[in-house]
């Protein structure tokens, strides 16, 4: 039995290189798991499930060929695909799960989660977040002409690179003390997450916390667990 986690594909038109090593990802290894996890930012913006594009709609065949397998595929969203919804979920058979979520890995309870969450030294960040996670303000801009909300989404994207510039790089990674919390409060002993791009193994503080790194053109960051433990693959 195998496990696959992966986040931060940021898949858009502009690389369709990382599209391909997505694709080629779900015909290859992923049918032969148990269960495949995308812990956030599978695309580089979502505005609504009523989008369409080609990009789009191959990602949708993929995961649907995927489940109807009968692989389970599992979502939790990300800082840039929040809006992912319902629609998006009955199409794929990929089941969309709360911000955090706990779940048995051959007997090691694990906490899984995109990672945004747990930067709470990103304070511009997290103020940004709990706005746009209101739902009358996503039901109004779900309301807006597509071509509205791709405009206002391009302008969220210049003014996020532009702020990211001049934080330091220690407030856009977790909070140690507040991840150990957070983790403690679900009482598991592992934790995966994305979000921060930093792919690493930490084991400290009482806990394994596995960071999946962000895709690339040419590198799929792809966390395997098996029953002999866990790897990048
Ligand atoms: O994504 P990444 O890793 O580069 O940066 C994140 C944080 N940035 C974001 C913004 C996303 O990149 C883009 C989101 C697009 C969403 C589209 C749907 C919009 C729906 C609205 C529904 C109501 O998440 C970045 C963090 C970084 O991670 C590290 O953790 O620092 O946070 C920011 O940069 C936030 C800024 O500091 C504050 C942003 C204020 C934006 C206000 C723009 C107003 C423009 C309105 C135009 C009409
Ligand atoms: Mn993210």
């Amino acid at each position: 039995m195998t496990y696959y986690f992966i986040a931060d594909l940021h898949l858009n038109e502009n690389q369709p290189e990382i599209t391909n090593l997505f694709l080629q990802f779900m015909q290859e290894k992923a049918p032969l798991a148990q269960a495949v996890y995308i812990l956030g930012d599978l695309f580089d913006f979502w505005i609504g499930d009523d989008e369409e594009s080609e990009l789009i709609s191959s990602v949708k065949t993929a995961i649907k060929n995927l489940t109807a397998s009968g692989v389970k595929c599992y979502f939790i969203c990300g800082n840039r695909d929040f809006l992912l919804g319902q629609k998006f979920s009955r199409e794929t058979g990929m089941e969309i799960l709360p911000d955090y979520q706990v779940i048995g890995l051959f007997g090691t309870q694990t906490l899984l989660c995109h990672g945004d969450t747990l930067c709470i030294d990103d304070v511009k960040y997290q103020q940004f977040r709990r706005k746009v996670h209101q739902k009358w303000r996503q039901w109004l801009f779900l309301c807006l002409p597509l071509a509205w909300r791709i405009h206002i989404a391009e302008k969220i994207r210049v003014k996020s690179k532009l702020d990211k510039k001049s934080k330091p790089a220690d407030i856009m990674d977790v909070n140690p003390e507040f991840t150990a919390q957070t983790v403690a409060q679900f009482n598991t002993t592992h934790l995966i997450h994305g979000h921060t791009h930093r792919q690493a193994v930490h084991n400290e503080n009482g806990f394994v916390r596995i960071v999946l790194g962000d895709w690339k053109t040419d590198y799929a960051s792809i966390l395997e667990v098996t029953q002999q433990g866990f790897k990048f693959v």
